[in-house]
């Protein structure tokens, strides 16, 4: 699995997601997009997101970009690998 999270931890949906991700210990790789520097105005973030803000996630291909979308999707993913497990 190879789970992408572009954030800023001054960003509140952000520090959401990212203390989501590791409480639930699902592994990602954070990419720091800095808002103060503007980084995610670049024409290269606005592939990962089109709509230009933090967090947004790459998985699987598939990229996601809001923040309850992410922890349906995320928080099912960690029950069904939980339930597998204690199989
Ligand atoms: N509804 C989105 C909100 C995302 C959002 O508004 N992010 C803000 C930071 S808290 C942002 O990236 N702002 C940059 C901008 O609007 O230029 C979510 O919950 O993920």
């Amino acid at each position: 699995m190879s789970l992408k999270l572009y954030y800023d931890l001054l960003s509140q949906p952000s520090r959401a997601l990212y203390i989501f991700l590791k409480v639930c210990n699902i592994p990602f790789e954070g990419k720091l997009v800095n808002l103060g520097k503007g980084e995610h105005l670049t024409s290269e973030y606005k592939k990962v997101n089109p709509f230009q803000k933090v967090p947004a996630i790459e998985h699987n291909g598939l990229n996601m970009f809001e923040r309850y979308c992410f922890v349906v999707i995320f928080l099912q993913m960690f029950l069904i690998q939980k339930l597998l497990d204690a199989m």
